[in-house]
């Protein structure tokens, strides 16, 4: 019923995930960029050492492995970066902005790489060229003109070098302000404050090798397949050796459900594929925390029938007394809910239930992954305290093969953070720099990125300035955002590829084109290496590879933000110029101001790098109780949010926004899904074929899909393509970037934040332009 194809652009993909399909995707992008020699050249280093890393996502190798690891997508993103093509000052006289606008996404960063600095001209709605100089000049009269430095916005995306962020951060704390929206607020952010109260460190407790210990791996919220698809061979090799892997996702995602190897020619000869998951349940959207819960309360009454019994505990009592916090109250909350309330918010029956905390039970040892189906939620911080709560119960956390592990996305994410790209900066890190450099650093906090935006519609922020992602397409509330940064009086882009952000100008506008990781970085005392931060806080170089496309009219990120710097501020507090002409000085700075990094010039050049270390994996709790605290928080009474019930509307469907296998983020590499049977198109709304009947329309349909909330402001998108798809009742899933603006910016995490991407409750109606795709649309 729900797999079958619904239309001739739609069809169920029944191979494995990784194998022959994804070599045949990756021969296709080689060929695609016109230098596919070259380009395999250059992959064959990723994260090797003396190679770059891969600019794909966050996911660490085993760092005694020499073996090369690559993985489709991540060749979809070096090839992606390396192209020939060109958007150069050529490119910018054919069209004018508006024109620009009409474009697609994929049709804007397929014309190949930014080449020169470019300056837009409101007279005659053109980018024309303009030179470093004169840029940096713009940039430093528009920010000393400001009447506070708090009017400006510094927005970072998550691939910047550790070395471009520090000097990021160093500049805008001197110049006096800590608004730093990034990608991580509406990303992991609901990790890092959950993890950050409940164990004293935002950042996942576990290395690469405590997969090859642990005897159960719960995956929560995530689809491995198509974003970290190099998680997919320590999951398989678990498989292999007897571990379970225990997923919760909606979605029956490929790459959970089987998965085959592409560097294992025996197995691809054969076709033959192991089987990887051992159980999948699939909760209501935002259902996790009740899952989780609903597990710990069978721990409870497991435990308290041993202990009539006599028999073994279940719980981890010497852990629990030594290193834990507030137990009993968490004990506490698990009587008072009910099993009723569990399964329905959860949308797992109670058998359902049981089987996953029997699993759980019978590992020895647990590790819980989790990402964005967990992150991008309401209640989001407290859904990821429950699941900290559970390994609490049996230790499950600072010892081999068990822990925690919120798998990041963008490559360098974590280590943004960990240089203080921080809108809610610690005090330690503001004295640290205080103490270094002997100016007076900003103590107050700053914006994160709803909170940029709101500053931007409020007339107060009037200069945006981005160091790499796209802004206008990552946030929600698209219109309203565009809106925003049209507002500003400057918008800056520090970036590789055209996309929208660019076209979404202030009065001023910049694109500034910087090196990319695949590209070799020279400066004054040769070619440069940076460094990044895995998942597993392991801090290794990069060198890039390939030659520029433009020579000297491409800089280094470093290099940009010191060029800004040293136009707005001179040498102070440091002489910028000097910083450029070797990295190592950098690395220096960094040395003597973020802990965990003495030595660092000398430890990155250890082959893999090294390990920052974790407080929590290592069992000491940086929380005020010096414990590990168990967090009571209260189950929601409804996922619901009050503001979709004071729409005065009931929703049709709950959607979740996410990523296509040809996509990353905002970057759409082709039009296809292929594990989701999806070729062709992006516009598409994939439902539960008895909701769309129930709703009275047809699979193949096009609808236009409105978002419910209480403030009167119309959020639509038109004619998507409604697929029948195998989703849990009352379920919607549709592409980002498409979607957000459906995203109501005031819909954000408590105490995180963040976008509540997973969970927009929508109306449907039949689409304004028409109805059926054609006659075989439903055959
Ligand atoms: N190729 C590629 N790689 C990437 C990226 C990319 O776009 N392309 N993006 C990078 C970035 S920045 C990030 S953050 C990561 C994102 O990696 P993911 O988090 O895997 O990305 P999403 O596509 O958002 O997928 C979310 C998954 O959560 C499930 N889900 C949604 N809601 C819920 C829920 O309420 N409960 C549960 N249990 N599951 C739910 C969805 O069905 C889906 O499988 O990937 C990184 N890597
Ligand atoms: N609805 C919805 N919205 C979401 C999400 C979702 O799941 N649903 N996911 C959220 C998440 S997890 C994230 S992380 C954000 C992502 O938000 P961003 O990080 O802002 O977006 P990206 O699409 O990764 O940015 C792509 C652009 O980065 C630039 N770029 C690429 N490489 C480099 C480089 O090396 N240096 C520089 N300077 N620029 C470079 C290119 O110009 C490219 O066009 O989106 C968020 N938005
Ligand atoms: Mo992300």
């Amino acid at each position: 019923m729900s797999l079958q194809p619904v239309n001739p652009r739609y069809k169920p993909y029944k191979g494995p995930a990784a194998g022959w399909g994804a070599l045949n995707a990756v021969t296709r992008f080689w060929l695609d960029s016109k230098q596919p020699f070259k380009n395999l050249r250059a992959l064959l280093k990723t994260n090797q050492n003396g190679g770059f890393d891969c600019p794909g996502c966050a996911w660490g190798d085993s760092p005694e492995d020499g073996h090369i690891k690559f993985c489709e997508n991540g060749a979809k993103a070096v090839n992606w970066e390396a192209t020939k093509r060109r958007v150069d000052p050529a490119f910018f006289a054919r069209y004018t902005v508006s024109q620009l606008r009409e474009q697609s996404d994929y049709w804007l960063e397929y014309q190949g790489r930014l080449t020169h600095p470019m300056r837009y001209d409101a007279s005659t709605d053109r980018y024309t060229k303009t030179t470093w100089a004169e840029a940096f000049a713009l940039i430093a009269r528009h920010l000393k003109a400001l009447p506070s430095p708090d009017h400006a916005e510094f927005y970072t995306s998550g691939r910047a070098s550790n070395e471009a962020a520090y000097l990021y951060q160093l500049f805008v704390r001197a110049y006096g302000t800590n608004n730093f929206p990034d990608c991580s607020n509406m990303c992991h952010e609901a990790s890092g404050v959950a993890l950050g109260q409940s164990v004293g460190i935002g950042k996942g407790s576990v290395t690469f090798n405590d997969f090859e210990h642990a005897d159960a791996i719960f995956v929560l919220g995530q689809n491995p397949g198509t974003n970290h698809p190099r998680m997919l061979e320590p999951l398989r090799e678990a498989v292999k050796r007897g571990a379970q892997v225990v997923c919760f996702n909606p979605l029956k995602e490929r790459g959970l459900e089987r998965f085959q190897h592409p560097q294992h020619a025996l197995e691809m000869l054969t076709n033959g594929s192991e089987p990887l998951n051992t159980a999948f349940f699939r909760p209501a959207l935002g259902g996790d925390m009740a899952a989780m819960r609903g597990i710990a309360k069978f721990l409870l009454q497991w435990e308290r029938e041993a202990q009539a019994k006599g028999e073994a505990a279940v719980f981890d009592h010497a852990f629990i007394a030594e290193h834990t916090d507030g137990v009993e109250a968490y004990l506490k909350l698990l009587d008072d809910c009910s099993w009723e309330a569990l399964q329905a918010q959860s949308g797992l029956s109670l058998q359902e239930i049981e089987q996953a905390a029997r699993m759980y039970r019978r590992a020895e040892r647990v590790i819980i992954c989790w990402a964005m189906g967990i992150t991008q939620h309401h209640h989001s911080v407290a859904t990821i305290q429950e699941i900290v709560n559970l390994q609490l119960l049996r230790g499950n956390l600072g010892r081999p093969g068990a822990g925690l592990c919120p798998v990041r996305g963008h490559s360098n994410v974590q280590g943004d953070r960990t240089m203080g790209i921080n809108d809610r900066p610690p005090v330690t890190l503001l004295d640290a720099l205080e103490k270094r450099f002997q100016f007076k650093v900003p103590r107050e906090n700053g914006h994160n990125t709803v909170e940029a935006i709101n500053a931007m519609i409020d007339g107060q922020a009037k200069v945006f300035i981005g160091l790499g992602g796209n802004f206008a397409q990552a946030t929600p509330d698209s219109p309203r955002t565009h809106k925003a940064l049209q507002s500003c009086e400057l918008t800056v882009q520090i970036s590789t590829k055209l996309n929208r952000s660019h076209l979404t100008v202030g009065r001023d506008a910049l694109i500034l084109p910087c090196l990319g990781r695949t590209d070799i970085d020279l400066q004054a005392s040769g070619p440069q290496a940076v460094t990044v931060e895995d998942s597993f806080s392991m801090i290794h170089a990069s060198y890039g590879q390939l030659e520029p496309l433009s020579g000297s009219e491409m800089r280094s990120e470093p290099a940009i933000v010191a060029g800004i710097a040293k136009a707005t501020l001179g040498n102070h507090p440091v002489d910028w110029g000097a910083l450029i002409a070797d990295y190592d000085r950098i690395r220096e700075l960094i040395a003597d101001t973020i802990p965990g990094f003495q030595d660092f010039n000398q430890r990155v050049a250890h082959p893999g790098g090294f390990y920052l270390g974790n407080s929590a994996g290592a069992r000491q709790w940086k929380t005020a109780s010096g414990k590990a605290n168990f967090k009571a928080n209260a189950l929601l009474d409804d996922l619901l949010p009050p503001q979709v019930r004071e729409s005065g509307e009931t929703p049709d469907l709950i959607l979740q926004t996410l990523r296509s296998h040809d996509q990353y983020n905002t970057t759409v590499y082709g039009l296809d899904d292929r594990y989701r049977g999806v070729r062709g198109q992006r516009d598409v709304l994939f439902a539960n074929e008895a909701d769309i009947l129930r709703l009275g329309f047809k699979p193949g349909q096009k609808v236009d899909i409105r978002s419910l909330w209480n403030d009167g402001i119309e959020r639509r998108v038109s004619s998507f393509t409604l697929l029948a798809f195998d989703i849990p009742a009352g379920q919607a899933a549709a592409y980002f970037p498409e979607a957000n603006p459906l995203v109501p910016l005031e819909s954000a995490g408590v105490g995180s934040s963040t976008p509540t991407s997973k969970f927009v409750a929508i109306r449907l109606q039949a689409a304004s332009g028409g109805n059926l795709l054609g006659s075989s649309a439903t055959s």
